[in-house]
């Protein structure tokens, strides 16, 4: 866990983070590599504090989350291992991935995911999470819950459907498949792609110098009102919200949640023997 603080806008090694201030830019470069940026609590952690320290830099007008220019995989999502073994929920409201995501949400300056390489799961709703995508036209974007017979929670959820629109959020979920950065650029998930040898300059360009020359009061206003207003249609009762909860709690407390982590480890295709009727179908 990084504790230092920020002197004089120089860059800033955390153990698993770099913190850059680049022209009142800050870029947090994820740099766990051999783990594949997997989104340990450490990593969350870590990118977390980053987020918080130039939110509170009063000159910063801005966030870039990246993995290094050169990484085959951006970040291969939550950590496995770290996952609950059952009996618990894998990803309830105060995890260290979940708590990253409301670090990005409630940083007062935009956030975006500068992407290059493949984005897996907890990784993908990283960057669906950010203000803003730009992507190498080599990356991949998929979340994988079904995949690892995980059920995801009601807010991430909530915001693939909010940046993809219902039918392909859906598709993206049942189906655990990467989508592709021109995939997603059509989709509207993804807001510049290009090859990475153009993309700082399409960063800076299109994103970046604009967002520099005008009033950081004025895009901090409107970085809320998006946040709320984008979540503002999500009305369930408490009765609906309780019975999502419970079915969730069915799927983790299941044979198919363990046996998605194991066969990962083990290499091997998972053997799911979950079958609809194991679901109550009261709940529905
Ligand atoms: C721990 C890992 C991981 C990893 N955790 O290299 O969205 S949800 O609900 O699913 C959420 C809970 C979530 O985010 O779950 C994780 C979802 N992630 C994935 O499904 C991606 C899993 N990883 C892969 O498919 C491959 O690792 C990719 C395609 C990312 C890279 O493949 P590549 O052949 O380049 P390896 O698979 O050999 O991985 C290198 C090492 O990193 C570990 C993996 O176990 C391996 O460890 P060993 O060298 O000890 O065998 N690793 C990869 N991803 N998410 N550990």
């Amino acid at each position: 866990m990084w504790a230092g603080k920020v002197s004089g806008k120089k860059s800033t090694t955390m153990s698993l983070v770099k913190l850059d201030f680049i022209d009142r830019v800050a870029f947090i470069e994820m740099q766990h590599t051999k783990r594949l940026n997997c989104l340990s609590k450490d990593l969350c952690d870590d990118v977390a504090a980053a987020i918080k320290t130039a939110g509170s830099c009063d000159d910063c007008v801005a966030i870039v989350i990246k993995a290094p220019d050169d990484a085959k995989v951006f970040s291969a999502g939550h950590d496995i291992n770290e996952l609950p073994k059952g009996t618990r929920d894998p990803l309830c409201f105060n995890t260290p991935m979940e708590r990253l995501f409301q670090t990005v949400e409630n940083s007062p300056l935009p956030v975006i995911a500068y992407v290059t390489g493949s984005v897996w799961g907890g990784g993908c709703d990283l960057c669906v999470t950010c203000d803003m995508i730009v992507a190498s036209d080599d990356s991949t974007f998929a979340i994988t819950p079904a995949k690892l017979g995980i059920p995801y929670n009601i807010s991430g959820v909530m915001r693939f459907i909010s940046a993809l629109g219902i039918n392909k959020a859906r598709e993206m979920f049942f189906t655990a498949a990467p989508i592709t950065a021109a995939e997603a650029y059509n989709l509207r998930l993804v807001n510049h792609f290009a090859p990475r040898t153009e993309l700082k300059k399409i960063l800076n360009e299109r994103i970046l110098d604009n967002i520099r020359k005008n009033s950081i009061l004025s895009v901090v206003c409107l970085k809320r009102q998006f946040r709320v207003l984008s979540m503002s249609n999500a009305k369930i009762s408490p009765e609906i919200y309780e019975a999502l909860e419970s079915l969730r709690t069915v799927i983790y407390n299941g044979a198919d949640y363990l046996e998605g982590i194991h066969s990962f480890f083990e290499k091997r295709t998972p053997k799911f023997t979950g079958k609809v009727t194991d679901v109550n179908r009261s709940l529905f």
